[in-house]
């Protein structure tokens, strides 16, 4: 990777993370009205697969997708005015956090349901397919969402069609308060994906250049009209599952577990990385947080400043025209 994409790596990762630190500082006066799921700690994964996405490739992912919407190349703006459910938002301030849309950048949606993106990626792809538009499916979703029957049904189409997706696991060892120890049988969730004949890999999703690397040649694989890859990228969630929540120390996750990851940050070690090969500077990092802390001022102003739709349009977009 040149400089200048170890660069922009690090910048997406950070920019995520500091959107999201202000998200949390700004919900605690309740005027975003949306259930909100953060992804702090796990920024690498979603910027090491967007990046090798072109803006028309779909993207479906659940209620934790702020950081693969803007990766994607989502607008900021629209990001956070959708968050304070206003006209101005990504989904017209009827979805919030959990229902992020905007088609210019190939984000087909957010399902909240768990599992409930797979199957949807799945016949995207299928569509993908049969139309020829060259297009590949990236579907983010988490250890949780491979104990339901969608996402098997899917895997199992996906590989017999040799449909043009691409499945993401974050695996953050959750969902909610149960460990995937006490939910399988087995720990290997990409070996459940090889069960369907689909090339299956496990890496280390704290790393942005080994989860590139192997999104790029996914990526590559799915144009060649090669059929389905499936990556597991390990990581953790810093937060609680949701909200602003710490749930660290009061028996739902040990605290040195939490600190063992802490210590894996993804955007820590990256900087570190790019400072050793004289990539970042100090100077240089401050000038790229302090463009970024630019960038969001802009946009918590303009989503509080943007209008509520109004109770007339309550019916608009329910049905299509
Ligand atoms: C079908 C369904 N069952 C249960 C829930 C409640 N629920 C919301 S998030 C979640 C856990 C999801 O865990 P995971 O897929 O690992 O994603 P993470 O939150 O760790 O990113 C559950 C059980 C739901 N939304 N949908
Ligand atoms: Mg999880």
């Amino acid at each position: 990777m040149d400089h200048q994409s170890l660069l922009e790596c690090y910048k997406t990762m950070l920019k995520i993370r500091m959107v999201e630190q202000r998200i949390a500082e700004e919900y605690k006066y309740d005027e975003m009205k949306t259930p909100i799921h953060l992804s702090i700690g796990q920024e690498a994964i979603a910027v090491g697969v967007c990046r090798n996405l072109k803006p028309d490739d779909y993207l479906f992912v659940t209620h934790r997708s702020h950081a693969q919407y803007l990766a994607k190349g989502g607008d900021l703006n629209k990001m956070i005015a959708e968050l304070y459910l206003r006209k101005t938002g990504c989904s017209s301030g009827r979805g919030g956090s959990m229902h992020l849309i905007d088609t210019t950048v190939g984000m087909m949606g957010s399902s909240a349901i768990v599992g409930g993106d797979i199957p949807l990626g799945t016949g995207a792809a299928l569509a993908s397919k049969l139309k020829g538009d060259g297009r590949v499916t990236a579907v983010f979703f988490g250890d949780g969402a491979v104990d339901e029957g969608t996402f098997h049904e899917s895997l199992n189409f996906a590989a017999l069609k040799k449909l043009p997706v691409l499945y993401i696991c974050e695996n953050n060892y959750y969902a909610i308060n149960s460990t995937v120890f006490q939910r399988h049988a087995r720990e290997d969730i990409f070996r459940w994906a090889e069960s369907y004949g689909i090339p299956s890999f496990q890496i280390d999703g704290n790393d942005v250049l080994k989860v590139s690397e192997a999104a790029e040649k996914a990526v590559e694989r799915c144009r060649r009209g090669e059929g389905p890859v499936f990556l597991e990228c390990l990581t953790y969630r810093w937060k609680g599952h949701i909200g602003t929540v710490d749930d660290v120390g009061n028996g739902y996750r040990p605290k040195e577990e939490y600190d063992y990851w802490l210590s894996k940050c993804p955007i820590h070690w990256f900087g570190e990385y790019l400072r050793s090969i004289g990539v970042l500077t100090d100077e240089l990092d401050q000038g790229i947080r302090d463009e970024i802390a630019k960038q969001i001022e802009e946009a918590f102003a303009f989503a509080k400043n943007s209008p509520k739709p109004s109770p007339e349009e309550l019916m608009d977009h329910v049905y299509a025209g």
